[in-house]
């Protein structure tokens, strides 16, 4: 028995979602877990949007992730079963993150992994993490949608797996983020808020809430309110973008995988999906790195940044239990945090007088 096994204090680790929440993963069931530890991530209040929101606002911070995003609760399940399944190799269409987490489990689990990326538009970061995973990484003149036609022309004239989030996997792993919240708050909250993309998480949640619902868990589910780039907002104007453009690359999607699964969460659940501009979604960043240390990247500020737009328009009911999915770290893209803003606007001799003054104390 290693150390890790052993329980100190009465206290044990935590095992990964899968693990954690194998009775509601009958798909897995009997399949050894390819993990990191994924999931368990913390909700922390956000008194910024409490106060904006004149409520309860928590941030579901999934930055703490371990590759940075919500990304490794899917990928978890997805390379467990592409192992299962004897591939030898995994391929994913990404804007970054998906590429990063599904890497990094591929390299664990001794896949090789093979992304297509939108030529120069990922940050370095999620490159980065690519890249030392060991990855293939194909950068792909065209955008993400482009990039997921060809993932998915690979996987069927190929002998390699597709771990997009068209694989339904992928979004059986993502669910138990609705479920870390009910167990966490002990019941579910009125609304539930996050960025949208490719719809894959928004559907995943909604999900999980239903699962938790149809079990007699909770006794009601929340709205869901997903936001997407106003650059990139095929679910808010109901028609594919062939040139989505936005500041939150991660989100840069104009025709999204999970379509009908978000229109259904957002029927069924009677919320919505609603766009946020560059500027909001910026704003919002730094807000939430600013006002509750918690630092995200522009996509995963698309929740937070829609909240405060909707409560601006009058739109938000006051005293409501609200949940914020961020989705993703800040440090995936610190060109986007750095942008405009003079990093070192001071600079001084070695001397004190001079630290002092540019710091504007006296
Ligand atoms: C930080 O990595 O699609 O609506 O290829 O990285 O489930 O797509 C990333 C999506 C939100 C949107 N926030 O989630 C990819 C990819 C962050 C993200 C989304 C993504 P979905």
């Amino acid at each position: 028995m290693t150390s890790v096994d052993a329980p100190r204090r009465g206290r044990r680790q935590w095992r990964g979602v899968v693990e954690e929440y194998r009775e509601w993963l009958p798909l897995l069931d009997g399949v050894p877990v390819v993990s990191l530890g994924e999931g368990g991530t913390p909700l922390v209040r956000s008194e910024w949007l409490s106060r904006v929101v004149d409520g309860e606002v928590w941030l579901k911070v999934e930055g703490d992730n371990p590759t940075g995003s919500f990304k490794d609760r899917g990928m978890t399940a997805a390379i467990s079963a592409a192992l299962r399944d004897n591939a030898e190799a995994v391929v994913c269409a990404s804007t970054g993150n998906t590429s990063a987490s599904m890497s990094a489990y591929a390299a664990r689990a001794q896949l090789t992994p093979i992304v297509l990326v939108p030529h120069g538009r990922i940050a370095a970061g999620k490159m980065a993490q690519a890249v030392m995973h060991g990855a293939s990484v194909i950068q792909v003149r065209g955008n993400f949608d482009d990039c997921l036609r060809l993932a998915r022309e690979l996987a069927d004239g190929y002998p390699v797996s597709l771990v997009n989030s068209v694989n339904p996997i992928r979004l059986q792993g993502q669910k138990t983020a609705a479920f870390e919240v009910v167990d966490r708050l002990g019941g579910a909250p009125d609304v539930h808020v996050l960025p949208v993309g490719n719809a894959g998480n928004v559907s995943a949640y909604w999900l999980g809430y239903c699962e938790y619902a149809a079990a007699g868990m909770i006794d009601h589910r929340p709205q869901m309110w997903g936001f997407q780039a106003a650059g990139a907002a095929p679910l808010v104007s109901g028609v594919q973008v062939s040139h989505p453009d936005t500041v939150a690359t991660a989100i840069r999607v104009g025709n999204p995988a999970s379509w009908q699964l978000a229109v259904a969460a957002r029927e069924e659940s009677g919320g919505r999906i609603d766009a946020v501009s560059d500027e909001e979604i910026i704003a919002a960043q730094r807000e939430l790195a600013s006002r509750d240390g918690v630092f995200v990247e522009p996509a995963s500020a698309a929740g937070a940044a829609g909240l405060v737009q909707l409560v601006a328009r009058g739109e938000v009911r006051s005293g409501q239990q609200v949940v914020v999915t961020v989705t993703g770290h800040g440090l995936k893209d610190t060109d986007a945090a750095l942008q405009g803003r003079q990093l070192v606007d001071r600079v001084v001799e070695p001397d004190l007088q001079a630290a002092a003054e540019a710091a504007g104390l006296r």
